[in-house]
């Protein structure tokens, strides 16, 4: 039986992806490195040193920079990031998420957030969706995706046991963290990019998806 349901943000619940994008874009210029959306796809899921990590590693500059300047070109992308945040509104969660956490809520299955994303809470306040999850996952301290951690952790707050979970993700890091933590994989995109990683379920989009939809695909 479904014990909770883990979301992703970024890519999930809306759209901050291209905002990432945008901000990383700016960062890599600002170093001579150009990065494009193909690249940008190896990025989704990826925590923020991470991410510089790979970024760095596409420009061949891996081993340019010591740890604290890494530590400022991380900030100088995350300040630019929260400023782009600033125009996010409730209307920009994704087609179909507010209906199927309010359903989640009516049935009394526990909805959680499972992200890589420090800036987690500060989004779900300006999407006024603070109150629609019953945890938010902290990323602090534990590997980043495709690690299962931030699922086992994110079920663990609930007391849900992972095989009767399902995580629900658009970045193939993310699709694997849930496989591996042992949850029933629901992506939404690509079948081209997510089916590889182990998706059991692809969905071009979460518009009009329900409670029943997910128990009937995942046989719970
Ligand atoms: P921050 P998710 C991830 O969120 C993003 O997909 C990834 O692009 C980002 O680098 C990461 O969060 C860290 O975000 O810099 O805000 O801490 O998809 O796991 O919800
Ligand atoms: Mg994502």
């Amino acid at each position: 039986k479904l014990q909770a349901v883990l979301f992703d943000l970024d890519g999930v619940i809306t759209d901050t992806a291209k905002y990432h994008f945008i901000a990383w874009k700016q960062m890599a210029e600002g170093i001579g490195i150009t990065i494009d959306s193909e690249f940008n796809e190896s990025l989704k899921g990826i925590d923020r040193m991470q991410s510089l990590e790979r970024i760095l590693i596409h420009g061949h500059q891996e081993q340019r920079y010591s740890q604290a300047e890494k530590e400022q070109l991380a900030q100088a992308k995350n300040d630019e990031y929260v400023a782009l945040l600033a125009s996010l509104a409730p209307e920009d969660a994704y087609p179909g998420i507010k209906e199927l956490l309010q359903e989640l809520k009516d049935n009394g299955v526990p909805a959680v957030i499972a992200s890589a994303s420090k800036n987690a809470p500060l989004i779900l306040d300006a999407l006024q969706l603070t109150d629609a999850f019953q945890a938010i996952a902290d990323p602090q301290g534990i590997p980043g995706k495709p690690a299962p951690d931030i699922f086992l952790r994110g079920a663990g707050l609930v007391g849900a046991d992972p095989s009767c979970c399902i995580g629900i993700e658009d970045a193939q890091a993310g699709i694997e963290a849930i496989k591996a933590a042992g949850m029933y994989a629901v992506g939404v995109g690509e079948q081209r990019i997510l089916g590889p990683s182990g998706a059991d379920w692809v969905l071009p989009s979460t518009s009009g998806l329900t409670l029943r939809q997910l128990l009937a695909a995942a046989h719970m």
